[in-house]
């Protein structure tokens, strides 16, 4: 070939790859430009079962959201510690509510006072990591990336730290509702609850501060397997709650590490299930099966007054490793529904 023929071709080729370099710098400084245009909110964060409000919003904005990593001990069941390592604090991590077409500029902030590095990797987010490579910081750092909220859904995120099994076998993991352009159905009662797996050296219940085991996570034996990180935090004074004939709402999640969820409310039928955390929904469901990293959106309603009971209807997870929650519902007794006393038959 003389370099005569040759040159042009490579001329050809240099000039396109140029073109291509500018037009994708040029989208990419439309989508800033896009950006710095939007209005700016600071998003809600709240602590589990809370949801944050509803968006009410029509148009997108960019939205701000202002995460720590924090390292605590806190009781996983009444008189046994553990070190949980958290987003915000909370097992699950504070959940994050913003709309599909937003803009999130994400602050992750890994407090002074943790032993190790954090990042944060959420499912919610198109591009390699999922924000895991920008926020890897040592305790006392902060770090920021920006992601377009592109696909509605109910996403779990994560932190992704290596051994990423024991950062989330921790604690480390919550959810983020992009809610659809058109917004959500609006219900009475809405709460955030996630399913986690927990090991330890002690059997449930050993009390004292319980580390974490590695070996057992490994095995997937776990000692523990949570609703919101403790046994009691959704019992007793913790007990969700409801009014007879309220539309009930629950965004429910597995962190896993390991254990997928088989979620099931005793004394309820889930009018709808949006499976897997996508904008499509099934009907009539008694038990729906959630995966480590993965969520489902259930929608009930409670008929007459009593506590209702959520469980992992893998049983032994529920009575023997703390997989139980309840909704204490208020109301009207419908005896036509649900006739509380048994019926005697008379003896003559
Ligand atoms: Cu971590």
């Amino acid at each position: 070939m003389s370099k005569l023929q040759f040159q042009p071709r490579f001329n050809r080729a240099l000039l396109s790859s140029l073109l291509l370099a500018i037009g994708s710098l040029a989208a990419m400084s439309a989508w800033a430009d896009a950006a710095a245009d939007l209005p700016v909110e600071t998003a809600e964060l709240t602590a589990p079962p809370m949801v944050p409000a509803p968006i009410a919003r029509k148009t997108p904005a960019k939205v701000i959201v202002n995460l720590t990593t924090e390292e605590v001990i806190r009781e996983i069941t009444p008189g046994t510690k553990y070190m949980f390592w958290t987003f915000g604090g909370t097992v699950p991590g504070k959940m994050i509510r913003v709309r599909q077409g937003d803009t999130v500029e994400l602050h992750l902030k890994n407090l002074p006072t943790s032993k190790v590095p954090h990042n944060i990797d959420l499912h919610a987010v198109s591009g390699p990591g999922g924000g895991a490579p920008q926020t890897l910081i040592a305790p006392g750092k902060d770090a920021t990336f920006t992601f377009k909220a592109l696909n509605p859904g109910l996403y779990v995120y994560h932190c992704a730290t290596a051994p990423v099994a024991m950062h989330i076998a921790n604690g480390m993991y919550g959810m983020i509702l992009v809610e659809p352009e058109a917004g959500m159905a609006p219900v009475d009662k809405e709460y955030y609850v996630m399913q986690g797996d927990f090991y330890t050296p002690g059997a449930f219940g050993a009390g004292g501060l319980q580390p974490f085991d590695m070996q057992r996570s490994i095995d997937e034996n776990a000692s523990y397997i949570l609703f919101n990180g403790a046994s009691n935090s959704l019992t007793g004074k913790n007990a969700l709650t409801a009014n007879v004939g309220d539309k009930v709402r629950l965004y429910f999640g597995s962190g896993g590490p390991n254990v997928a969820s088989n979620f099931h409310v005793i004394g309820a039928i889930f009018d709808k299930v949006y499976h897997e955390g996508g904008l499509k929904y099934q009907e009539q469901v008694q038990t729906t099966t959630v995966p480590p990293g993965g969520s489902t959106i259930v929608e009930f309603v409670p008929k007459v007054p009593g506590n209702l009971t959520l469980v992992d209807h893998a049983l032994s997870r529920a009575f023997h490793k703390g997989a139980i929650g309840i909704m204490s519902v208020s109301g009207e007794e419908h005896p036509e529904i649900y006739s509380k006393a048994a019926t005697a038959k008379a003896e003559h």
